[in-house]
């Protein structure tokens, strides 16, 4: 594999801790659900059996600290399997695939956040997963907004959650500048606003493109 596409049908949702990724993607799969097309939601770190392990891998507090490259490589290890098992398959079969997180989160945390080279991550997501969300949503807050909100969720935080807010603080701006960097690709939503709005707005632009797509 040697080269990036993007497909159409594959859409993703980008943000920070407490974003409210969960609750806009509901949203969106009943908009595209309601004439009956199928929608398959999933997930990163994870979508498959062996994936979801390695998202067990990389969010446990339990271990040594992860190595920057350590954590890049697990994650692109479950997104190659992800996009073999799950994602080509239901493109291929014409459903729409609403993915939380893709790779602008490896480019946000382990870039921006971690200061892994983009050269790296680019290389990695041309011979590794050769596809790209033609349509992504990027909710973005305040970090101490959504930290707030992550925080009023029952459990410890995981690994990536205990990082310091300037950890955050990068990985906000990292998304923004991808934003700036795909126009045609990211639609930016202040998600700083009440639910029902952010995914009002989120089903709007989904539905426009699907309209023009
Ligand atoms: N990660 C990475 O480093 N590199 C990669 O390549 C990938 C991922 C793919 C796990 O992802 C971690 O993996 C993540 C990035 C890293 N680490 N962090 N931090 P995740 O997506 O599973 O984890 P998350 O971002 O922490 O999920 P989250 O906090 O659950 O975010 P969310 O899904 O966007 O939020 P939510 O569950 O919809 O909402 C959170 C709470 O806020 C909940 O109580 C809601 O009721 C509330 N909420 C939601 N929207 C609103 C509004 N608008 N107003 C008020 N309250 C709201």
């Amino acid at each position: 594999m040697n080269e990036l596409r993007m497909h159409p049908r594959f859409v993703s949702l980008e943000g920070g801790e407490g974003a409210g990724k969960t609750t806009v993607l509901n949203a969106l799969r009943d908009a595209l659900a309601a004439d009956g097309s199928e929608v398959v939601c999933t997930r990163e770190p994870g979508g498959t059996p062996l994936a979801e392990m390695i998202r067990k891998l990389l969010l446990d507090p339990g271990h040594e600290p992860a190595a920057p490259e350590t954590e890049l490589l697990l994650m692109f290890a479950a997104r190659a399997q992800h996009v073999r098992e799950v994602i080509l398959p239901a493109l291929a079969r014409g459903a729409w695939v609403l993915c939380d997180r893709f790779t602008d989160s490896s480019h946000a945390y382990q870039g921006g956040g971690r200061g892994i080279d983009t050269a790296l991550i680019d290389e990695l997501e041309r011979r590794v997963v050769g596809i790209r969300p033609a349509l992504t949503l990027l909710l973005d807050l305040p970090v101490a907004q959504g930290r707030a909100r992550a925080q009023g969720r029952d459990g410890t935080p995981d690994r990536i959650e205990s990082e310091q807010d300037a950890f955050f603080e990068r990985v906000r701006a990292a998304f923004l500048a991808r934003a700036l960097s795909f126009p045609e690709r990211f639609r930016v939503l202040d998600a700083s606003r009440p639910a029902e709005r952010v995914a009002a707005d989120a089903v709007g632009h989904l539905l426009a493109w699907r309209g023009g797509a």
